[in-house]
């Protein structure tokens, strides 16, 4: 479509109506109604060691709780000053030191976990307190009262995931905090794992929640399932082996605003190229490769972050067995019926 000419008398009419707030379709159609997504979002990687050295100067700096969260924002290059590493989602990294309390809050944005470093740090949901390690995945559902503490002897880092930027364009946003920093636990570690973690569902559902009842899918499981699949030997060409976390009520993706994924690519695989209308942020947790976004390349190693936008081609290489654990927008652009992805006839 051509840009509409420019005339003394239609320049003199878009300024009598810009004063009546009114403009005229006809000059901005074009970049309203793009033939394709046209992000602002550009790809980039974060190295977890340099976070790690900002974190720990920001540790000396302000404590958990007077920070209410001790976390660095991933703001993407093309979206600065938004706190959004994708159009529609939030991320950063947090750090949970010995002795840190998270004072207890909740917000009408969702929240994932996904840990990067330490062991046995704590996160209480609704009432029930998990211990973490490295590639666990914990959910945070929407209104649910949560805090966090560190009683190990290192700190812990995990990447932050929320739907902020969607609920922001929903004005529908809602929080407040508690009285007391740490919520009451009213539930035996292990809970939601074991009434919802095997298979077996009670016979008459009464919840109404849209997340899914587990709120930490383990990394011990995790890798065993990629391990088992793994010797099947069927490989997807754009993705290698590739999982989605999910609601064992329901099927569908374990958070109602959030996809999140798993993947393992065999040492010396190359995928297809790939694109996707989802802004995908991944996080390596084992292994080590690159990852080629539009012109770029990228080199992770395990902990690294790093952003696909929407609509860009994408491959991975592995160099040894790799772990990329993944989250996007895709199960709303799912149920909008607006998800299209391209496999480059692979
Ligand atoms: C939040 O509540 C947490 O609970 C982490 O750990 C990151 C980023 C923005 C707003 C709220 C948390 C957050 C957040």
């Amino acid at each position: 479509m051509e840009a509409v000419q420019k005339t003394p008398e239609r320049e003199a009419f878009y300024k009598k109506i810009d004063g009546q707030n009114l403009s005229a379709l006809w000059n901005v159609m074009n970049d309203l109604i793009t033939p394709e997504p046209k992000s602002a979002c550009r790809p980039h990687l974060w190295k977890f060691d340099d976070i790690r050295a900002y974190m720990n100067e920001a540790g000396k700096l302000i404590t958990a709780k007077e920070a209410e969260r001790r976390v660095l924002v991933l703001e993407n290059p093309g979206l600065r000053g938004q706190s959004k590493i994708t159009t529609s989602l939030f991320a950063g990294v947090q750090m949970v030191v010995p002795g840190d309390i998270a004072p207890a809050h909740r917000h009408s944005q969702s929240a994932l976990r996904f840990v990067l470093e330490g062991k046995g740090a704590a996160t209480a949901v609704d009432g029930e307190r998990t211990l973490m390690e490295p590639g666990d995945f914990v959910i945070t559902p929407s209104m649910t009262w949560h805090d966090h503490s560190n009683e190990t002897s290192e700190p812990m880092f995990w990447l932050d995931g929320l739907d902020i930027p969607m609920v922001q364009f929903f004005d529908a946003s809602f929080a407040e905090g508690s009285k007391e920093d740490q919520q009451q636990i009213s539930k035996p570690a292990g809970d939601s794992f074991a009434r919802y973690g095997h298979n077996l569902l009670p016979v008459d559902t009464k919840r109404t929640s849209k997340t899914s009842p587990i709120f930490n899918y383990p990394y011990s499981h995790t890798r065993e399932a990629l391990e088992q699949a793994k010797n099947s030997n069927e490989w997807d060409a754009c993705h290698g082996l590739k999982l989605k976390f999910s609601n064992p009520e329901t099927g569908d993706f374990a958070m109602p605003t959030i996809g999140t994924f798993i993947q393992l690519l065999p040492k010396g695989f190359k995928t297809a190229r790939y694109r996707s209308t989802d802004g995908t942020v991944f996080a390596a947790i084992e292994g080590k490769g690159r990852t080629r976004i539009g012109e770029q390349t990228f080199e992770w190693g395990p902990r690294d972050l790093f952003v696909v936008p929407s609509w860009q081609w994408v491959t991975h290489e592995a160099d040894v067995d790799s772990v990329l654990f993944s989250f996007s927008d895709r199960p709303v652009q799912q149920k909008l019926d607006l998800f299209r992805e391209d496999r480059g006839n692979a």
